[in-house]
């Protein structure tokens, strides 16, 4: 495999389309902005350059690959009776239960005739007069919109690093984020697993069951954690089902989206005793809950931070039985939180079986890849499979690889050159009508909830323009200047991510370093929104284009 684009074989060409709003990517934000534009009343029109639907839960199809976040708190809210009626079969789902809901999602609410796969844009250009989107996708197929809606996701676009010979390989090799359709049969293969990311610790255990000789080359350990996942006992479901309102409330209420209950203690309001009584609990916990019913100083306070670590750095010494081999996997450059963390089902296991060997590129870097394996600065290694679990273009990746231009050419990659600049994470000047829900300073938390948001928020929008006789509408520079401006005070202090983290763009040569996410959390956004509808959209201009004042 060499390309990094997904591209589909299949889309046949098609007659030039003209609609009022265009989605492209049919992921959790894009199925749900298709069927609120639909809902409303819009004509409406869905491109995706996969075969499926899903998104990154189609792309991201690698075996181990499930939700990290509740299934039931991750997936759509719109309609309690979808919720009543689709069973999650496990706390935190795997991705086949995953496609599967997203496909009954859309054909539930009607919403496949509206949906062109295999259809990856290439090119978006405003035209001033009309005041229309002509988006163009790889097989020259054109569709003119209204409104144009990128809901491309975060992480949409795999990353391969630049390693000398990565093509040369002559065995299979796979990114975790391009994942193929087949299953890939690791039985008896000598497997290299490159990257040690929520990815990479999900697919390690995985393959480690059945491949002869698994290595894993890892460059930062990360502070993984136990999922702690189990399926959903009939009492829970019905529970779920009763508590439909109140699980809505509180995920409104809460920063990151989660259900998970905030601690109001501090770590050092406890006695050394209580904190390695609470510290056990919440290695037993569910997911996140490590990160968000942790004492409330764990990111704000060094020596909090640093009492979870040593009690995770304990865990890790008495999982692994070999002390080196557990060295290797205690991070030694960053606190818990300052990245992402991964959430892990018997992963450290995997290292006491003698068939999983684990590489520190720290200490031997890769130094290329040949046709028969990798080379690191202590030797070559032969493969049968390597697999890239090596992450993606955060943020703005997908954005950047759709050819949008916006009024006089302004092209959108030149226009962030230093990084994205937002309104709510859903508009940039100089290109009206186009909005990008679920894209950069959207969310930092459980994704769908806010993407959700930003959603309903733009189909507002539209509604609002309808109802007002405009049909273009473009933030004002002072509103996206006070956003972007609040998003990059909020990266500089905790709880935010470290600047070693993808989420400032870190792991992309060349990519300007600025935050892509929005950690001022979800009411905030909620809140921004509300100013909006109170102010009559002042932070926006609205007017008509030439077209529709030349036909009155
Ligand atoms: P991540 O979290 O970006 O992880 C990528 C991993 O690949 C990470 O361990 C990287 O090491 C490693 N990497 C990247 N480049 C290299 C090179 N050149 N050599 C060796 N190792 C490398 O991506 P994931 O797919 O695991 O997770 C992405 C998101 O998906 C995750 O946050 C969840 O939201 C789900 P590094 O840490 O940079 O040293």
């Amino acid at each position: 495999m060499t390309s990094t684009e997904p591209v589909s074989e299949k889309t046949p060409s098609q007659p030039a389309a003209e609609v009022d709003v265009l989605v492209v990517g049919a992921g959790i934000t894009g199925i749900y902005q298709l069927y609120r534009a639909r809902e409303a009343g819009f004509s409406a029109l869905l491109l995706e350059a996969g075969d499926g639907v899903g998104g990154t839960w189609y792309w991201n199809r690698y075996p181990g690959a499930r939700f990290d976040s509740e299934s039931y708190t991750y997936a759509y809210l719109f309609s309690r009776e979808l919720f009543e009626e689709w069973e999650w079969h496990e706390h935190f789902a795997e991705q086949p239960e995953i496609e599967r809901y997203l496909n009954h999602v859309v054909d539930r609410f009607d919403l496949r005739h509206h949906m062109r796969f295999g259809a990856k844009v290439t090119s978006a250009t405003w035209d001033e007069p009309s005041g229309r989107w002509t988006v163009v996708d790889s097989h020259g197929n054109e569709v003119r919109a209204r409104f144009f809606v990128a809901a491309t996701g975060v992480l949409s676009v795999p990353h391969f690093p630049e390693v000398p010979g990565r093509e040369e390989f002559k065995g299979e090799s796979y990114h975790t984020g391009l994942w193929p359709a087949e299953p890939v049969d690791f039985t008896g293969k000598r497997v290299a697993v490159i990257g040690t990311g929520s990815s990479g610790v999900q697919i390690i255990p995985v393959i480690a069951e059945k491949a002869a000789a698994l290595t894993v080359y890892q460059r930062s350990a990360n502070w993984c954690t136990p999922l702690n996942n189990a399926p959903i006992t009939p009492e829970e479901q019905a529970q779920l089902r009763a508590d439909f309102e109140a699980i809505c409330r509180t995920l409104r209420s809460s920063p990151s989206g989660f259900l998970h209950v905030a601690n109001e203690r501090a770590a050092f309001d406890d006695s050394d005793e209580q904190r390695r009584a609470f510290f056990e609990e919440m290695w037993q916990s569910p997911g996140f809950s490590k990160l968000t019913s942790n004492y409330n100083d764990l990111l704000f306070d060094e020596a909090a931070n640093a009492a979870w670590c040593d009690f995770l750095a304990s865990k890790i010494r008495a999982i692994v039985k070999d002390p080196a081999t557990a060295d290797t996997l205690i991070p030694k450059d960053h606190r818990f939180g300052e990245k992402r963390p991964p959430f892990v089902t018997a992963y450290f296991e995997v290292y006491n079986e003698p068939h999983v060997h684990i590489v520190d590129l720290r200490e031997t870097p890769i130094e290329r890849v040949t046709e028969r394996g990798i080379e690191t600065a202590d030797g070559l290694r032969e493969f049968d499979i390597i697999v890239w679990a090596t992450g993606f273009d955060f943020g703005t990746g997908a954005l950047r690889r759709m050819g949008i231009e916006g009024r006089d050419g302004l092209a959108l990659v030149d226009h962030w050159a230093d990084g994205p600049t937002t309104f709510l994470g859903i508009q940039t000047t100089g290109f009206p009508n186009f909005f990008f829900p679920g894209g950069p300073h959207a969310a930092a938390g459980n994704n769908p909830r806010y993407n959700g948001d930003q959603v309903d928020f733009v189909t507002e929008i539209l509604l609002h323009l309808r109802a007002t006789g405009y049909d273009v509408i473009e933030v004002e520079p002072a509103a996206e200047e006070k956003w972007t401006a609040m998003v990059d005070r909020w990266a500089t202090k905790a709880p935010s991510f470290g600047e070693s983290s993808y989420y400032f763009g870190t792991n992309i040569p060349g990519k300007p370093r600025k935050y892509l996410l929005n950690s001022a959390g979800r009411p905030k956004l909620l809140a921004e929104i509300a100013k909006v509808y109170e102010t009559d959209y002042a932070s926006f201009r609205v007017a008509r284009s030439m077209e529709a004042v030349s036909s009155g």
